[in-house]
């Protein structure tokens, strides 16, 4: 479905939920990574693009005191209460938007009474950062519905921080920031510790990304994520560096002998990882994609075997895609996310996709007995308000 399809749809399902047209339609996108996996908070560098999934919300103004939402996939409404300070509740997927609101009024701002219909085209889980879409797409309403545009980058922390403290997942920056700053066209190369943005083009027509879910439902809260965090924060302290985008590779092998073995592949990942994206980031400026495609294949060997956040269903994608090869179409792919299930990324030959996905699919199925989601998306725009 196109953004307008979606858009439609929305005001469709506002009229039906509420009677009368909306004032307001906002979206934000999800996001797919195509290099710098679990190096944002680690002050890395990442390189996302906004896909053409969305959240969507239309909505008008009702009664004070409260905001009414109308989730159309779970046929379900949340009602939070915003004449006080928003606090966490029910249901569990309101959080997001609550952490939001309390962002919102930790700024002074009044949030008006609204009532609101939510849509999505972004898989739930999928690691494709639909919660992230969520909270950016809650922040965009908000700036509708005040008439107060935020700066782009206070906004993106504003819905981090609706994630650590509502969802309870110590994230880095990635998934907000793209889901802000994504440009139609452009992949994002997102310096985490200055925070500054550069916009490389990957408009090749020659190439096309496709996002492959292994429909192995991912899951942050678990405290696996965390666990990384805080292993990385470790191999930083024997390092004694503030954080591993300071750290060389031969530092860390002249301290390997001070730190446990899993700290230390922990570390090696994140310092290879940082380097790989800044190399990437070069080859798809130079349109070089059989070096990018290398690099992505290094890069899931690495999330794979160091940093231990892939799993057989996600590896089973890669050595399929691998197997397919430069002869297939596949220049390269690797699991994208915070991993443990979700999705896989590949970067093909644009007049193969159809061949690839085919191929891909059927043995996927045969070696997992499961059924694969596969799409391409182009690289989309950020958040926006699309009427009002
Ligand atoms: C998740 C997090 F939300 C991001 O901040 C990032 O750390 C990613 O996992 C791994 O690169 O999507």
């Amino acid at each position: 479905m196109t953004l307008s399809d979606l858009a439609a749809e929305a005001a469709r399902q506002f009229k039906l939920t509420y009677g009368h047209p909306p004032r307001w339609i906002v979206a934000a996108p999800g996001r797919v990574n195509v290099i710098g996996e679990h190096t944002d908070y680690n002050d890395g560098f990442v390189l996302p693009m906004a896909i053409e999934r969305y959240v969507v919300m239309a909505a008008d103004l009702a009664a004070e005191g409260g905001v009414a939402i109308y989730d159309v996939e779970f046929k379900q409404t949340a009602w939070i209460d915003v004449s006080k300070p928003v606090t966490k509740g029910e249901p569990k997927w309101s959080n997001y938007l609550r952490g939001v609101m309390a962002g919102f009024q930790r700024r002074g701002e009044k949030i008006p009474g609204l009532a609101v219909v939510l849509l999505s085209t972004v898989p739930l889980g999928g690691g494709l950062s639909s919660s992230a879409a969520l909270e950016v797409c809650t922040a965009t309403l908000l700036e509708a519905a005040t008439g107060k545009t935020m700066d782009p980058v206070a906004k993106a922390l504003l819905a981090q921080q609706a994630e650590h403290e509502f969802a309870g997942v110590p994230c880095g920056i990635m998934d907000q920031f793209i889901s802000v700053m994504g440009r139609e066209g452009h992949l994002l190369l997102l310096d985490c510790r200055t925070r500054k943005t550069e916009l490389v083009p990957m408009s090749d027509p020659a190439v096309e990304l496709l996002i492959i879910n292994t429909n192995v439902k991912h899951e942050l809260g678990s405290g696996e994520y965390a666990k990384r965090r805080a292993e990385c924060e470790a191999a930083a302290r024997i390092l004694s560096v503030p954080s591993l985008r300071d750290a060389t590779a031969s530092q860390l092998e002249s301290c390997r002998g001070k730190m446990e073995g899993v700290v230390y592949r922990r570390a090696r990942h994140v310092i290879g990882e940082i380097e790989r994206t800044v190399h990437a980031a070069e080859g798809v400026r130079a349109s070089n994609w059989t070096g990018v495609g290398q690099l992505m294949y290094a890069s899931h060997a690495s999330l794979r075997d160091d940093y231990e956040v892939s799993c057989s269903e996600l590896d089973a994608v890669v050595d399929i895609a691998e197997g397919l090869g430069l002869p297939g179409g596949v220049y390269g792919c690797r699991m994208t996310g915070g991993g443990f299930g979700g999705c896989a990324v590949a970067l093909v030959k644009a007049g193969q996709v159809a061949d690839i996905t085919q191929k891909i699919a059927t043995a996927y199925q045969a070696k997992t007995g499961r059924a694969a989601t596969i799409f391409s998306s182009r690289p989309a725009a950020g958040a926006a308000i699309l009427q009002g």
